[in-house]
């Protein structure tokens, strides 16, 4: 897929005010600071789209943007930020979950993860989340340029079998960098895959 356009049409800071949008949409998430924003403007080739930021935990809305006027690019807010409030974090919890198991037009969440460390708690109990509630799902692990092929290899098959505790199989995955551009064809060939097996079923 060729990416013609991105633009930001709007955020809403909570379910309700999200606005009404026919295409269909694909949600990014992942802990704070995994990468999200980069990816974003790696995969629109249009840096500063999503900000990228070193202070993590600053994005409690959810942003749209409109790609090609085909398809809505979803960034949803990290997770696990430490110090938000308890009750800021039920409220972020709450409003995340909310679109994800309602929103009519999603089509599929992408979940953010950092291939440079541990199978982390978080991660898998979102996930585990996403499994409950019957959400199709993929796995995009972040930064690989910043860890060796072999490192890489063995983090992503360990995440895989943090994962077997709750999923049989295996989702599809991407290993990524935003620095280099990989793993950017083949996400956008699965969105593009997607659309259309969209289309069909309609
Ligand atoms: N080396 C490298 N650094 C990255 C990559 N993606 C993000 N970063 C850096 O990680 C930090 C957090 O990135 P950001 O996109 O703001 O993460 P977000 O909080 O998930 O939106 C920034 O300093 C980025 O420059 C990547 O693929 N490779
Ligand atoms: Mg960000």
């Amino acid at each position: 897929m060729k990416i013609r356009s991105a633009q930001f049409i709007t955020s809403s800071p909570d379910y309700p005010g999200c606005p009404d949008l026919e295409p269909a949409e694909f949600a990014f998430i992942g802990r704070s600071n995994v990468g999200k924003s980069s990816l974003l403007n790696m995969l629109t080739n249009k840096q500063g789209l999503a900000k990228v930021s070193s202070k993590p935990g600053h994005t409690t809305l959810i942003n749209f943007f409109n790609i090609n006027d085909q398809w809505t690019m979803v960034d949803l807010p990290g997770y696990g930020y430490a110090r938000r409030s308890a009750e800021q974090q039920e409220k972020f919890n709450e409003f995340v979950s909310d679109y994800i198991a309602q929103r009519p037009n999603l089509i599929c969440v992408f979940l953010l993860i950092d291939c440079r460390i541990p199978p982390q708690q978080s991660d898998l109990q979102f996930l585990e989340w996403l499994v409950d509630h019957r959400i199709r799902f993929c796995l995009i692990f972040t930064k690989g340029d910043k860890v060796k092929p072999q490192q890489l290899k063995s983090n992503i098959s360990d995440f895989l079998e943090a994962m077997h505790e709750f999923i049989q199989g295996v989702p599809p995955y991407f290993a990524c960098s935003s620095k280099s551009g990989k793993g950017r064809g083949q996400i956008l060939e699965f969105i593009e895959q997607s659309l259309r097996a969209n289309k069909k079923a309609l």
